[in-house]
């Protein structure tokens, strides 16, 4: 049995305890490698290393840091296919996916920052004849970065790589149900030349490795992706330190049709918003709202695209719908399945586990779901379920949709289907969510900022936005 282990100070090693967690194949539902079960010991020794190296690391010409990490983004290319399928295996999503989406926005994650820190610049501000300030922003220290399952390595990737720009060192904590790509990564700084201890993965429990990494008083800011109610958690830990935070949380994103829109193009699109990656997106637009004059005919023709997803073995590059990323979110998706039709709602497609054959007997599979019938206050309208079920309701005024879009405590991002140019730009001003798309949906642009409002997050990464999380503002008065 494959034992994952921890990269600390540019070597591969065990966890110090020696003891190791399973780690579960989703379409096989059977554990298939074991993964470091780290403690507050493993994470002290990371910190120990990162400190050691941030200062060759913050002090290294930027044109060189950006070489060895466009190196590593180089050596992902190389390995598309080997990390597409260990990112399949591990996670339970299409490997299709994987190597169209994860793998290559992880290699961007790593080459954007590596050339945007080029030209990250400050600013000054002279005062007539009196003073002359310029802004440095400079390294800060070590970066503790916190990801979840959903998209492993292209998450993962997007913390580290502003981090590393920024000329911090890392302590990176992947999630313990996909550790893999990380792991395989690891190898990767190895090749490319990546100086010892200036990244440092730990694998391990959240409540313990993650938590030690929270509470680490040498590590001064944390960015975290993952559940709202574990962001609130981390908050609680890291404000009384008084530690710089990055928290992108959950999403209960409302994607809404006008009866004026590209029909076709809605319509297309919002399967993909609805399913990609089973649901586990936290960009997913699960609340679709239709205006009435064409609720029947978006719903009919919705539907039947649905029924043709084909629900398969990760590993086929025919599947759309691949494994469910555990059999606990499994379980946790069903019941709200279950609880929709306590609330009233008609599964009008889907609802059901999936019993599959072969080598996927034993694996955790989910029907995508389509649920009508319910009111914007429910449960299953409010709660972010992470998984492949949408809801779907009219409404007959453009108010109407705007208070039922912003009508949860989350405001991460927003979908909206119109023609009509006017509208799109007065919606977009009046919905309280941090990403907007028009007429499309994950189209990004890596310079722009990224992030939620409310309970979807604080803080904004992208961009300049990252790099400015990952650095320290000063500002120097001089006299003229
Ligand atoms: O989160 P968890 P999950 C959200 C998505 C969903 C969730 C899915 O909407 O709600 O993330 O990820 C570690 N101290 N987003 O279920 O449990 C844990 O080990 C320190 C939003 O994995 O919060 C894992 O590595 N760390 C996002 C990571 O936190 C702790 C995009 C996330 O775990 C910890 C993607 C602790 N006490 C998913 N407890 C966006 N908005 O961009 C757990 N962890």
């Amino acid at each position: 049995m494959q034992k994952i282990q921890n990269f600390i100070n540019g070597k591969l090693v065990a966890p110090v305890s020696g003891s190791y967690i399973d780690n579960y194949n989703p379409a096989e539902g059977k554990v298939y490698s074991l993964i470091p079960d780290s403690d507050e010991q493993d994470v002290k020794n990371a910190v120990d290393a990162a400190k050691s190296a941030f200062p060759i690391w913050s002090k290294m010409p930027v044109d060189e840091r950006s070489k060895i990490l466009q190196k590593i983004a180089d050596l992902i290319d190389e390995n598309l296919d080997r990390l597409a399928m260990a990112e399949s295996v591990d996670n339970g999503k299409p490997v299709a996916l994987a190597k169209a989406v994860d793998i290559p926005r992880s290699s961007s994650n790593m080459r954007f920052f590596a050339t945007a820190i080029l030209h990250f610049s400050s600013e000054a501000h002279k005062m007539d004849n009196v003073a002359i300030n310029y802004t440095n922003r400079e390294p800060i220290g070590v970066a503790g970065c916190i990801s979840p399952w959903n998209l492993p390595l292209y998450l993962f990737t997007w913390k580290i790589a502003p981090a590393l720009a920024a000329g911090n060192c890392v302590v990176a904590k992947p999630s313990e149900i996909t550790p893999m790509t990380a792991y395989l990564f690891s190898e990767l700084c190895i090749n490319a030349g990546l100086p010892k201890g200036v990244l440092n993965i730990i694998h391990g429990l959240g409540a313990k490795a993650g938590q030690a990494i929270i509470e680490h008083q040498d590590i001064p800011l944390i960015s975290f992706t993952g559940g709202t109610a574990t962001g609130k958690h981390i908050a609680a830990t890291a404000a009384p330190m008084f530690k710089k935070l990055s928290l992108e949380l959950g999403g209960k994103n409302p994607n809404i049709i006008f009866a004026d829109c590209d029909f076709d193009q809605a319509l297309k699109t919002s399967v993909l918003s609805s399913f990609s990656n089973q649901g586990q997106i936290c960009l997913c637009g699960s609340r679709i709202l239709v205006e009435r004059s064409i609720y029947t005919k978006f719903v009919d023709a919705f539907v039947a695209k649905v029924k043709a997803l084909k629900i398969g073995d990760p590993l086929d590059g025919l599947t759309k719908i691949g494994a469910i990323v555990s059999e606990d979110h499994m379980k946790k998706i069903l019941s709200y399945i279950e609880l929709a039709k306590k609330e009233g709602g008609q599964i009008i497609t889907g609802g059901k586990q999936v019993q599959m054959e072969e080598r996927c007997t034993n694996g955790y599979f989910i029907e995508p779901t389509v649920i009508t019938g319910l009111g914007h206050d429910c449960r299953i309208n409010q709660e972010e379920i992470f998984g492949p079920v949408v809801t779907i309701m009219p409404f007959d005024k453009q108010e109407e949709a705007i208070e039922y879009a912003n009508g949860t405590a989350y405001g991460l991002s927003t979908t909206v289907w119109t023609e009509n140019l006017k509208r799109a730009h007065n919606i977009a001003n009046e919905l309280k969510s941090g990403i907007v798309w028009i007429n499309c949906w994950m189209v990004r642009d890596l310079r722009t900022p990224f992030g939620g409002m409310k309970q979807s997050g604080v803080g904004r990464e992208g961009g300049n936005e990252a790099l400015r999380f990952f650095t320290e503002t000063k500002n120097v008065c001089i006299k003229l």
